[in-house]
């Protein structure tokens, strides 16, 4: 008896051996994914067709969720653009990575998601906007635009180096990226973000798309005069509505000697420097095929604008900025296709891992809003696309609440490299391949830039799959609360409504084990609001 035991647990440990052995062999052998990551700037999900809000059509982003995955719960862990990036790089939430705001600089030295790729045998570039400081680290190639970068004949910093090319920036952004990939003829495996300036403001789009687009009509969201009745003071006091704060010369194309001729000129050292910094970029062609498209919209409004009600004028407004807004977005999407096309060419689709996302949502009008910062929906949202043959289902739609804090660990996890433990997002791999139903049912949420354009008020805030915590705080101390299944628009502030008692303790338990979790609190918020003051003061 006890030798066949022997022989037994012998036999046992010799087949766990070889299986085991085996195992690290086929992952050696194995070639690990390709990565490609495409950032655009303020790209918000209702202008991305495969989420049906029927505003625009964008065949090749939504050919990644037909072939991959959608999700329908992404956020930000703070809508605006420099910290998102940040955090998408590091892991980490924007009171640890440093990145909190606009203003405050980044310290490339911190471990990043690209470092970490690069270290354990990745090659990996940076092409296109980025909006951090400095020469990107962890990157064996680079060509970043530098700050917001220009639509039309922008400067690049290629590996630091600054270079002018002349064309519009979201195709040279496109076939930068195409000669990179090209390029890539070793057998490393590779990861580049493929990040456009595009749709970002003052939304110029490519000629060939501004002719299509200005002739076009977009609906109306059902909260474009929204009057902020039972909203508390930092949704009154933003600035960021179309009507007051959308400048007719800078975003609307109105030209500075239109306004002249119109006696409109107050406000023209504004707009003409924002109208020079973009139109006046262009060359004599550009600027020549620009004037055809647009003179005409001019002499329109010229005649116009006299029987205009303020009504009439911010529908005038809203349309002039879908259709520039949207145009931008039709070579985006061409960009995709091209990538994506490639990819199907040179056999590499398979195992390339291509994820569409942007670095905050965006108010396309809804409460009379464009720009973003709030904790409210459009702007805590962003579109997720995610495709990666080898291992996503075709047709697959995520529904539970993911952030861009966790791009860093579910990455590293396709790449076969360990996460490191101060990274404070979670891998969706196994929520992709439905795998894993033990996942987190609430998100933390921070913002920082106030007092700053647009004006939107320090706050923070928990998201349940139901409800919505939020505090304005530095020169206001007040709280918002909203309840998504009822109130999906956001409308009605129930904080201190006595039919929701409970569920405000409940929700404020949330956000006290949410601060705790990820490490913030009230001495954190008020250290960076004495630096971004001093740093702004300067
Ligand atoms: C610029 C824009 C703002 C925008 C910020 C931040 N004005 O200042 O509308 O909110 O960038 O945007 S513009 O007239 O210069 O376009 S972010 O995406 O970089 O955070
Ligand atoms: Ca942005």
């Amino acid at each position: 008896m006890k030798m066949t035991f022997k022989i037994i647990i012998g036999y046992s440990i010799w087949i766990l051996f070889t299986l085991t052995v085996n195992a690290q062999e086929v992952d050696k052998n194995e070639k690990r994914p390709n990565i490609i990551f495409i950032l655009s700037d303020d790209h918000a999900y209702q202008a991305i067709s495969a989420y049906g809000h029927g505003l625009n059509e964008t065949p090749n982003i939504d050919r990644i969720a037909k072939q991959g995955a959608i999700f329908n719960k992404a956020f930000v862990t703070n809508s605006i653009c420099a910290p998102s990036r940040a955090v998408i790089l590091t892991g980490k939430h924007s009171f640890l990575n440093g990145k909190v705001d606009n203003v405050q600089p980044f310290d490339w030295e911190q471990s990043s998601f690209p470092k970490l790729l690069q270290s354990n045998g990745y090659k990996t570039a940076l092409i296109g906007k980025i909006h951090l400081n400095g020469l990107p680290l962890g990157f064996d190639y680079s060509a970043v635009l530098p700050g917001q970068g220009a639509y039309y004949n922008p400067d690049f910093l290629i590996n630091g180096k600054k270079e002018r090319i002349t064309g519009y920036v979201t195709d040279i952004t496109t076939d930068l990226t195409l000669e990179w990939l090209k390029d890539q003829k070793d057998d490393k495996p590779f990861c580049v973000f493929y990040n456009q300036k595009a749709p970002h403001r003052r939304w110029l789009p490519a000629i060939r798309d501004a002719e299509k687009y200005t002739q076009m009509n977009f609906k109306q969201p059902e909260t474009l005069f929204d009057d902020y009745k039972n909203r508390g003071a930092s949704a009154k006091t933003a600035e960021m509505d179309i009507l007051g704060h959308m400048n007719l010369t800078g975003d609307n194309k109105i030209y500075p000697s239109t306004l002249d001729e119109m006696g409109l000129a107050e406000n023209m050292d504004y707009n003409s420097r924002a109208f020079d910094l973009s139109v006046g970029r262009m060359n004599k062609e550009q600027r020549a095929a620009w004037d055809a498209i647009y003179g005409p919209i001019n002499e329109q409004f010229k005649s116009a604008y006299k029987e205009m009600s303020d009504k009439e004028l911010k529908i005038w407004k809203y349309q002039r900025y879908m259709q520039d807004y949207l145009g931008t977005i039709e070579s985006v999407d061409d960009g995709v296709g091209k990538v994506l096309d490639f990819l199907e060419e040179s056999g590499l689709a398979e195992n390339t891992i291509v994820i569409y996302t942007a670095d905050q949502g965006f108010y396309l009008g809804e409460h009379g809003w464009f720009d973003k910062r709030f904790m409210y929906e459009e702007s805590l949202r962003t579109p997720l696309l995610i495709r990666y043959p080898k291992e996503i289902k075709p047709g697959t739609e995520v529904n539970e609440l993911v952030q861009n804090l966790d791009f860093a660990p579910t990455l590293l996890e396709y790449a076969g490299v360990t996460i490191p433990s101060e990274m404070q997002g979670a891998s969706f791999r196994k929520l992709v391949n439905k795998e894993n139903l033990e996942w987190r049912d609430a998100i933390y949420y921070t913002y920082y830039e106030y007092p700053s354009v647009h004006m939107v008020k320090r706050h923070y805030g928990v998201r349940t799959v139901r409800y919505k915590l939020m505090h304005f705080y530095y020169d206001v101390d007040e709280w918002e609360m909203y309840d998504l299944e009822k109130d999906p628009q956001e409308m009605n502030n129930i904080y201190g409504n006595p039919e929701y008692v409970g569920i405000q303790d409940m929700m404020h338990g949330r956000l006290t084990e949410m601060r705790k979790k990820y490490g913030d609190s009230d001495e954190n918020d008020q250290r960076f609001l004495k630096e971004y003051l001093e740093a702004v003061r300067k």
